[in-house]
C-alpha cells in the first residue's frame, strides 16, 4: 500500500478580478494555501484552503505542517487518517482552523488516493464524471442597485443562466429594489439566488423573506447566525423562497443537527470545512435519507467530482478564486460544467503564479 512521505503547505494571495462585498465582510484577494502531499510511489496529492483573510494564512500554514507529523508514514487510507486525526482533534475540537486543516488534508489524500489508482477522482468514489449545472457566483456584493444590475449582465455573459446576489442592505426595501434591478436587467430565464451571510435578526429575516415573497428569487442563503438552526427555520416558516445554508457546517454532526431542526429546503457544505471529501460523502448521505437537495460551496473544481456522487445533486457553486495559480481551467459552457478527464480532482499548480503571489 502507498505509504505518506511528505506534506508541504504554501501560502499564497490570489488578487480576485470581482472582489466580494457581504453583509458580513469583504473579500477582495483570494488567501489559499496549497498543500501538495507526497506519496512514496512518486504521485502527489493536492488540494488547497481557502483561508478567506490573509491574517490566517501564516497560522493555517503551521497548522499543517505541525499536522503533517500525524500523517507521515501511514498508509494512504484517507477513511482511517480522518478517524485518526478526528480523534487527535477531540480535545481541541474539529472546527473553524483546525476542521479547515484537516478538510484540506483529507482533499489531497484522496486526490493522491484517485491519482495512486489513475482515475478522475468521481471514478474512483464510484460515480462517472457528468454534466452539472452551475452558477456564477463571482462579484454580485453589497454594491447599490445600479452596479448589480450592470455586473449581473458581465456574470450572465460569461456563458451562466444562474447568478447570486449579496443582499443584507440597510433596509428591506433596499433588497427588493436590488433584486428588481438586477431581474430586470439579466431578464426572467436567469436562476437568481441570494445571500445574506447570517447578517441578519431571526425577526428581520422574517421580514425580509416576506418582502421578497415576490422577487422571483430561487433561495434565500443563511439569512441569520449559521448554527441557528432553529432560527433558520423560524424564518423558513414564512418564507416563500425555499432557504439554503450549509457553508459553514463542520462535518455531518451538524449537517445532521442542520436537517433534523428542519433548517432549510437546500443545503450547500463547503468541502473545505465540512470535512473534505470523507467529511462531504457522510454528509451527503444524510442528506440523501431525507431527500435534501445538495449544492456545492466554493473549492468548484473538488466539488465538481463529489456533486458526481451525490444522489441529491443541485447546483454547483463557480468562483475562479483559485485560477490564478492554476495551470489548467474548468471549461463551462451553457451554464454546464464537468469534471476534468484525468488522474485525481484535476489541480496543478502554475508554479510561476505560486511564486509570484506567494504570501510572505
Ligand atoms: C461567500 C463565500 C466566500 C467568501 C465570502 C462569501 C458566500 C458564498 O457566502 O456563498 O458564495
Ligand atoms: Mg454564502
Amino acid at each position: 500500500m502507498t505509504k505518506i512521505l511528505s506534506l508541504t503547505a504554501r501560502p499564497v494571495l490570489v488578487p480576485m478580478r470581482r472582489p466580494l462585498h457581504t453583509a458580513s465582510g469583504a473579500v477582495t484577494d483570494a488567501p489559499l494555501v496549497l498543500i501538495d502531499i507526497q506519496g512514496d510511489n512518486g504521485l502527489v496529492g493536492k488540494s488547497y484552503v481557502f483561508c478567506y483573510t490573509s491574517a490566517a494564512l501564516r497560522s493555517m500554514t503551521a497548522l499543517l505542517t505541525d499536522f503533517a507529523d500525524w500523517i507521515v508514514g501511514e498508509d494512504l487510507s484517507p477513511f482511517m487518517i480522518e478517524e485518526d486525526i478526528q480523534k487527535r482533534l477531540r480535545l481541541l475540537g474539529a472546527q473553524g482552523m483546525t476542521g479547515m486543516a484537516l478538510s484540506g488534508i483529507d482533499m489531497a489524500l484522496w486526490d493522491l488516493l484517485a491519482k495512486t489508482q489513475g482515475l478522475p477522482l468521481a471514478k474512483l468514489l464510484g460515480g462517472k464524471p457528468m454534466e452539472l449545472p452551475v452558477y456564477n457566483s463571482k462579484g454580485l456584493g453589497i454594491m447599490g442597485a445600479e452596479k448589480a444590475a450592470a455586473e449581473a449582465i458581465e456574470l450572465v455573459a460569461e456563458g451562466f443562466d444562474a447568478i447570486k446576489v449579496r443582499l443584507g442592505y440597510p433596509t428591506a426595501k433596499d433588497d427588493v429594489a436590488v433584486v428588481a434591478a438586477v431581474r430586470a436587467a439579466v431578464g426572467p430565464d436567469v436562476r437568481l439566488f441570494s445571500d445574506y451571510n447570517q447578517s441578519l435578526s431571526i425577526t428581520e429575516a422574517r421580514v425580509r423573506a416576506i418582502a421578497l415573497k415576490d422577487s422571483t428569487l430561487d433561495w434565500i442563503e443563511e439569512p441569520v447566525r449559521f448554527d441557528d438552526y432553529k432560527g433558520h427555520a423560524e424564518v423558513r416558516a414564512v418564507s416563500e423562497i425555499p432557504i439554503q445554508t450549509g457553508e459553514n457546517c463542520w462535518g455531518p454532526h451538524e449537517a445532521a443537527k442542520a436537517f433534523e431542526a428542519g433548517a432549510c429546503d437546500y443545503f450547500m457544505p463547503d468541502v473545505g470545512k465540512i470535512g473534505g471529501v470523507t467529511g462531504w460523502m457522510r454528509s451527503v448521505s444524510l442528506a440523501e435519507a431525507v431527500g435534501m437537495p445538495i449544492s456545492s460551496h466554493l473549492y468548484p473544481e473538488f466539488s465538481v467530482h463529489l456533486l458526481c456522487v451525490t444522489p441529491t445533486r443541485h447546483w454547483l457553486e463557480y468562483v475562479d478564486w483559485a485560477e490564478p495559480v492554476l495551470a489548467n481551467r474548468m471549461q463551462i459552457e451553457n451554464g454546464k460544467t464537468q469534471p476534468l478527464d484525468g488522474p485525481g480532482a484535476g489541480l496543478e499548480w502554475d508554479e510561476q503564479a505560486v511564486e509570484r503571489y506567494k504570501f510572505t
